[in-house]
């Protein structure tokens, strides 16, 4: 459909994808496969649930958000990446070279789930802005890289220090050089867990440009927001990192629960740190058909923030009863844990599945989308999926 002109082009709603164009003939997308585009400007795009079958997520089918427009694949070229380590409580501030990290600090390779902070938005109402992920913006790939920790103490980390920043190569949607498109971080004891990564690559191969080639922050169990792609500096900061989106309402929720549509003022806002326990059922595909005769296996994965998934239950009759399903331990800390349950149904028609885990500490998935929230942050409802027993 290439070269064809939109006829009613005044007509279509900003922001609407062309239905040809989001069937992924978005070139930026090339190497994604299956991905629902949500916005191409910038370029926002994840999976559909049964993409997510793998325990290690494809490159192909990594869901990507960016805020901003990705540097160029010239700009990226790995034998002239720099990183630079500096801020306030940076002792010893210094340029490293990719192949400097690569040589002067062990290099571990670890399975770490990122999961967008806005996953499960579309479900919020009174609605909220933003992209409408459904349940896609998340992944578990295997990082490759260095440990933040083992970088940042070669230069030297300051008693004062308190929060890092990261800084990307990426540019700002208004194409101004003062500003950054986003600029995140962590607490000093998340940035100096041993599963902290600066990573250059990704199930073994180049990370691919849009994930953050050719260098990326991985903190895993916090809103992915805080993996810096394209990572070129972080400061060491005296007091929390007030970098662009880490000040006003981005990325808090309210410190109490609010009536839906209430407007929360900043003071009454925290930064969000650990995610909550959550599920997806990857297989089968939600409206598949099965026969009757076989027990059907649901499978899928869980993962609980900066702890364990404890139990994952399914049910088949809208929630009266649960079976508990068989549960992996985790590759690692914060890998994803695979679930499964052979399934018997007793009669034809149409049934659906739900997927509800539970964390070491006893918190459940609710059944419904929790917490309200003007920015739609944090929607671990449980996972539903239709099937047709014929
Ligand atoms: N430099 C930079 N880093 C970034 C972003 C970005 O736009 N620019 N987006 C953040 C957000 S909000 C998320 S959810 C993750 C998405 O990672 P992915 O695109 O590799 O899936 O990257 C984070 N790191
Ligand atoms: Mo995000």
């Amino acid at each position: 459909m290439q070269g064809l002109r939109i006829v009613f082009q005044d007509r279509l709603p900003p922001g609407l994808i062309p239905v040809a164009l989001a069937q992924s003939q978005v070139p930026e997308l090339a190497g994604k496969e299956g991905l629902i585009v949500l916005g191409d400007r910038p370029m926002n795009a994840e999976p559909p649930a049964h993409l997510l079958d793998d325990d290690i997520t494809p490159a192909t089918r990594l869901f990507v958000r960016n805020n901003g427009h990705p540097p160029s694949v010239e700009e990226t070229d790995p034998a002239k990446w720099t990183l630079r380590i500096d801020g306030e409580s940076c002792l010893r501030p210094r340029t490293f070279t990719l192949a400097q990290l690569q040589s002067e600090f062990p290099v571990h390779s670890l399975r770490l789930t990122i999961e967008c902070g806005g996953n499960g938005r579309a479900e919020f109402n009174p609605p909220a802005t933003g992209n409408q992920w459904t349940v896609g913006a998340v992944g578990c790939p295997e990082w490759t890289g260095v440990s933040l920790a083992d970088v940042m103490n070669s230069c030297g980390i300051s008693p004062t220090a308190k929060y890092i920043g990261y800084y990307g190569a990426d540019r700002h949607l208004t194409g101004n050089p003062d500003r950054q498109a986003i600029s995140r971080g962590v607490s000093i004891a998340k940035a100096l867990e041993p599963e902290s990564l600066l990573a250059f690559r990704m199930n073994g191969a180049d990370i691919p440009l849009q994930n953050g080639h050719p260098l990326r922050l991985v903190c895993s169990g916090w809103p992915a927001s805080v993996s810096g792609k394209w990572v070129k500096r972080i400061v060491i900061r005296d007091r929390i990192h007030d970098g662009e989106k880490m000040t006003g309402a981005s990325y808090k929720i309210p410190k109490f629960p609010v009536q839906p549509g209430t407007e929360v003022p900043e003071t009454d806002l925290a930064i969000i740190e650990a995610m909550p326990v959550k599920s997806l059922i990857t297989a089968p595909r939600s409206g598949s058909e099965h026969p009757l005769k076989t027990p059907l296996e649901l499978r899928g994965h869980a993962w609980a923030g900066d702890t364990k998934v404890a139990d994952v239950w399914v049910s088949i009759d809208f929630g009266v009863t649960w079976q508990r399903a068989s549960l992996s331990s985790p590759a690692n800390r914060f890998a994803w844990q695979r679930w499964r349950l052979p399934v018997t149904f007793p009669t034809t028609g149409y049934y659906e599945a739900w997927v509800r885990a539970v964390d070491g500490l006893g918190r459940s998935q609710p059944m419904v989308v929790p917490g309200w929230n003007s920015q739609g942050y944090l929607n671990n409802a449980c996972h539903r999926i239709a099937l047709q027993i014929s």
